[in-house]
């Protein structure tokens, strides 16, 4: 399964975390926002998609570059996802899923529980951000 995910970062170098919401898979875990393609659907457009949907913010599909890749067997699929860091987007953060969002320092990652997709794309972006 191909899923891609954002870094927002913002002008203090903080990135930006969403608590998946009750009902869903890894509910109450924190992870950084994204989603599935859709089939036939480009990744940058895919991301673009997931976070108007998730967050309300609009991003252009070049501000968004490639950093790492995620991967991770689950028992029933291969999560393969790459994550995108975002520094530049329009519109106000405003979940739309009830889900919780938190700023927090790449090296402050550690300190919440995420999906094992997730967890090893923090060496990365502490690396970039500091
Ligand atoms: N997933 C893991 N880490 C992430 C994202 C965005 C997604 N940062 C996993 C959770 C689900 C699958 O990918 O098993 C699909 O995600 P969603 O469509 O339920 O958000
Ligand atoms: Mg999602």
């Amino acid at each position: 399964m191909l899923v891609v995910a954002a870094a927002l970062v913002d002008a203090d170098n903080r990135v930006l975390i969403a608590q998946r919401p009750e009902g869903k898979q890894l509910a109450g875990l924190w992870e950084f926002p994204g989603g599935k393609l859709d089939p036939g659907e480009r990744p940058e457009d895919a991301l673009a998609r997931e976070l108007e949907e998730e967050l309300g913010v609009r991003v252009c599909t070049p501000c968004l570059a490639p950093l790492t890749f995620a991967s991770h067997a689950y028992d029933d699929f291969h999560l393969l996802m790459p994550l995108y860091v975002c520094r530049k987007w329009e519109g106000i953060i405003s979940p739309t899923e009830g889900q919780a969002v938190k700023w927090a320092r790449a090296r402050d990652l550690r300190n919440y529980p995420m999906p094992p997709a997730d967890a090893p794309l923090i060496g990365p972006l502490i690396d970039l951000l500091g």
